[in-house]
């Protein structure tokens, strides 16, 4: 990389600036250009200020990207797996010269860095992929740092740090490398596996950690993985707590707890290749690398493409110093009850996903899978339909009977009186959250969407949303049921009393109304409904009063266990 000499030296620790240098940089950010990072791309600068991509520098610029596709090799020889680029959107690209400094900002516009640019290229990324993957068909993820980009191209340049991302959680358990490094010394911790988990950790993980540690005289750096929009991501919380629990089980002097900037690169193997380097960059001496292509439920037995991934990382010692270590199977010893690490190709039950189905079914988790801290903190989040919160989606034609059904239905759960329950019904939200909206499909669809932000907000907090627009597109009501099923149980009602009995109705007289010209686009007469492919329920209400038909959806609570049978 070329850069200017005018540029100070770094501090060793990490990229950031001296303070007076940071000074002179926001007064002259003001003719800078600039660029706002995403989540993921925010990771990447963190791991850059932080050192944990030491040796890089900067965003890598050409000559060092085509080499590391080429031959996992930066420009200057020393082994590197993946590219570092920063990419932008080409009208952006286009516009910056040579050696002028961009500032780098963070999605509030905050300036955490400024970038002196060397380069800026266009990227071939299905080459880009092919080196990557050797088979662009498997070539998914690659790019999650440019996911909000058009046609991206990458600037590459040296980096100058003002101030580390801004991070509000966990912030005594978000060590720099070089404070990783530091306590590992302090401790007289001469070997270190890092241990990156994106999942919450229970006995036969312990077991097994316990088994690696002591065969090879090591401490354990364990570190669960970013999702770099975590705000909005529940798990995030969770995982990090569960960590905290699982920690907890290990002697003081065995393990540490710490929250790198790192995300899930879906890399494939030279993504494991980074994470070496980057456990390198903490200070660690060895690498726990998981079996991604195990199948759950687990069965005991690696599969022969972890073999060979296994045998390749340990090849690539020399760029990496890392020693990698492979998952073990661990079974259940039915005398002792303790797991031990075997092949012999039987079911594990210690997974997950089994403990997690065994939480939402309200069953008994055995002591032998986890621990109790990990599970009160698993308990919290993954509840049986009869805690967590749902959402009570009516959708159909005006006059169709949801209003009616939805107010019986909010009626009996506040009488159930074991959650908060919220009604937004179709006027409520017409008049107090889309008052500005009208009725074209863009403005249906905005609203139903908006409804649907409510409710999974609603439902994240553990609470019933009873909602009733007639939500006439498909695509909108879809949106909906995934912002809620991310936090509990989404059920559809699709009211389906025909056009010909809600038009008899008529109690607002909206039809008429339609009927003579007065208002245009009434859904049903001149606009159109797409019906429900697969709604949880369907009712007609042409031959039921409105307390059977409520009794209907009051039933399917009942029996998809969202309330308890007596109720
Ligand atoms: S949507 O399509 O989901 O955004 O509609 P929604 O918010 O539920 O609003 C429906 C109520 O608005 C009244 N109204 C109309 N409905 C449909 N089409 C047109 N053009 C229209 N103009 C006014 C109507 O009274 C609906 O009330 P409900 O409660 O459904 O009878």
């Amino acid at each position: 990389m070329q850069y200017s000499d005018s540029l100070p030296a770094h501090n060793a620790e990490s990229l950031l600036v001296h303070f007076r240098r940071v000074e002179l940089l926001k007064q002259q950010a003001t003719e800078f250009k600039s660029i706002s990072l995403n989540p993921h791309q925010l990771c990447d600068l963190e791991m850059l200020l932080s050192r944990a991509y030491y040796p890089l520098d900067g965003y890598m610029c050409r000559d060092d990207y085509e080499r590391v596709l080429d031959s996992m090799k930066l420009a200057d020889g020393t082994g590197w797996p993946l590219p570092i680029c920063l990419g932008v959107d080409e009208g952006f690209a286009k516009s910056l010269e040579k050696g002028e400094c961009v500032g780098v900002r963070d999605a509030e516009g905050f300036m955490l860095a400024v970038l002196t640019v060397s380069e800026v290229w266009q990227p071939d990324l299905e080459q880009e992929a092919k080196a990557i993957w050797g088979d662009v068909s498997q070539a998914d993820g690659v790019n999650a740092s440019l996911s909000t980009l058009e046609n991206p191209w990458y600037v590459g340049g040296r980096v100058e740090g003002l101030a580390f991302p801004q991070r509000y959680d966990f912030t005594d358990i978000r060590l720099t490398p070089a404070e990783v490094h530091r306590y590992f010394s302090q401790k007289g911790w001469r070997k270190v596996v890092g241990v990156q988990a994106g999942r919450p950790l229970h006995q036969a993980d312990r077991a097994m950690l316990e088994e690696i540690a002591n065969e090879e005289g090591a401490s354990v750096l364990l570190s669960p993985l970013m999702f770099p929009s975590m705000y909005s991501s529940v798990d995030h919380f969770t995982l990090v707590r569960c960590m905290q629990e699982f920690v907890g089980t290990f002697p003081r002097n065995k393990a540490l707890l710490n929250l790198m900037p790192w995300f899930e690169r879906k890399m494939g193997p030279k993504g494991a290749l980074l994470r070496a380097i980057v456990n390198k960059n903490y200070g660690c001496t060895h690498m726990l690398v998981w079996d991604s292509g195990k199948a759950e439920p687990r069965l005991n037995v690696l599969t022969d493409e972890f073999q060979e991934h296994i045998d390749w990382l340990d090849k690539q010692q020399e760029n990496t110093g890392i020693i990698p270590i492979k998952e073990r199977c661990m079974v259940l010893d039915d005398e002792s009850k303790k797991f031990v690490s075997s092949d012999d190709g039987k079911l594990c039950a210690n997974d997950h996903n089994g403990i997690v189905s065994l939480l939402t079914q309200g069953k008994e988790v055995p002591e032998w899978m986890s621990f109790p801290g990990v599970l009160e903190t698993l308990g919290k989040t993954y509840k049986p339909p009869s805690k967590q919160g749902f959402c009570l989606f009516f959708t159909g034609l005006s006059g169709a009977g949801k209003s009616t059904m939805a107010k019986v239905l909010y009626v009996k759960m506040l009488e159930l009186n074991d959650r908060p329950v919220t009604l937004l019904d179709g006027d409520i939200v017409r008049t107090n959250l889309s008052s500005e909206l009208d009725f074209s499909k863009e403005h249906r669809n905005l609203n139903v969407t908006r409804i649907g932000f409510v409710a999974s907000e609603i439902v994240k907090n553990g609470g019933i949303a009873v909602c009733a627009p007639i939500a006439p597109y498909s695509e909108s009501r879809r949106q909906v049921r995934e912002a809620v099923e991310q936090y509990g149980g989404f059920v559809e009602v699709h009211v389906s009393t025909p056009l010909e009995v809600c038009e008899q109705r008529d109690r607002k007289g909206i039809y008429a109304k339609a009927r003579a010209g007065i208002i245009k686009g009434l859904t049903g007469v001149d606009d159109p409904y797409i019906e429900p492919q697969n709604p949880e329920l369907r009712i007609d209400t042409s031959e039921l009063v409105p307390s059977e038909a409520a009794y209907v959806v009051l039933n399917f609570l009942r029996s998809s266990g969202y309330v308890g049978r007596g109720e």
